[in-house]
C-alpha cells in the first residue's frame, strides 16, 4: 500500500474498553465497530492483537476462553470485538446456551456493527457454525471477511491450495461477497490485507472516508 493506513495510527492507541456479558451492557450503539467471530480456539483474539500490534485481547491453549463480548476502542467512534467463541462442546449447555443467545441478540440487533470478520483454522474451515455464521451474514446483509487462521501449520503451497478451495466452496454457496485471507499469528502474516480491509469498514478510507469528509464540509 503507498498510502499509509491511517488505521495503523488508532491501533496504537487502542485500549479495553468494557466485557459485556448481555447486549444490555455493551456501549452505546454509536459509531462503527468490526466484530471477530468463529469456533472456539480459532484464534480470534490472537487475530486481534496481532492485527493491534497489542496484546489486548487473551489468548488461551483452552478453548472457550473469551466467555463475554469484550469491546476494544480505536477511539470515540471505532471499535473492535472479541467475540466468545462459539461450538466449544466441553462447555456446559447452560452456559453455552447463554452465550449463542446473547451473540444472536448481539448480532441482529447492534446497528453500528459494520462487519464481521470470520476465524477458521485452516485445517478445519467450514464448520457448521461457520456455515451458520455465513448464511446469516449473507442473508441480512452484513459484510463478511475470512481469515484462515493458523496458515502456519501448513506448508506454503498446502496453505496456498486450502485458500483457493474454501475460497471456491464458499463462491459456490455464499456467492461473490464473502472476502477471504490466509493469517497468521506468530509469522505475521495477512495483516496489511486485514488492515485495509477494516479501514474501509471502520470508514477510514475509501468511500465512506470521503463521504464522511464531505458531509463535514457541507
Ligand atoms: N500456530 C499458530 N497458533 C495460533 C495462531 N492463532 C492462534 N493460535 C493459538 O491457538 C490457540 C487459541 O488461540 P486464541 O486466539 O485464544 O483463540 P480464540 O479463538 O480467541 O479462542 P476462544 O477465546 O476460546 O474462543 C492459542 O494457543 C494460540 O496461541 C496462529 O496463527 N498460528
Ligand atoms: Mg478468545
Amino acid at each position: 500500500m503507498s498510502i499509509k493506513n491511517p488505521l495503523l495510527g488508532l491501533c496504537q492507541q487502542a485500549r479495553f474498553l468494557i466485557s459485556a456479558a448481555k447486549v444490555d451492557q455493551c456501549p452505546p450503539d454509536e459509531g462503527l465497530e468490526v466484530a471477530f467471530a468463529g469456533r472456539s480456539n480459532a484464534g480470534k483474539s490472537s487475530a486481534l492483537n496481532t492485527l493491534t500490534h497489542a496484546s489486548l485481547a487473551r489468548t488461551s491453549k483452552t478453548p472457550g476462553r473469551t466467555q463475554l463480548l469484550n469491546f476494544f476502542e480505536l477511539d470515540e467512534d471505532r471499535r473492535l470485538v472479541d467475540l466468545p467463541g462459539y461450538g466449544y462442546a466441553k462447555v456446559p449447555i447452560p452456559l453455552k446456551q447463554h452465550w449463542q443467545h446473547h451473540l444472536e441478540a448481539y448480532l441482529s440487533s447492534r446497528r453500528s456493527l459494520a462487519g464481521l470478520i470470520l476465524m477458521m483454522d485452516i485445517r478445519h474451515p467450514l464448520t457448521d457454525f461457520d456455515r451458520l455464521m455465513l448464511d446469516w451474514s449473507v442473508s441480512s446483509g452484513m459484510p463478511l471477511h475470512i481469515l484462515l487462521t493458523k496458515a502456519d501449520k501448513l506448508a506454503f503451497g498446502a496453505a496456498k491450495n486450502a485458500l483457493l478451495k474454501v475460497r471456491q466452496d464458499i463462491r459456490k454457496t455464499w456467492g461473490e461477497d464473502v472476502s477471504i485471507q490466509l493469517f497468521s499469528a506468530p509469522k505475521r502474516q495477512g495483516i496489511e490485507e486485514a488492515h485495509e480491509l477494516l479501514a474501509h469498514w471502520l470508514g477510514l478510507l475509501g468511500d465512506e472516508a470521503e463521504q464522511d469528509a464531505s458531509a463535514e464540509n457541507a
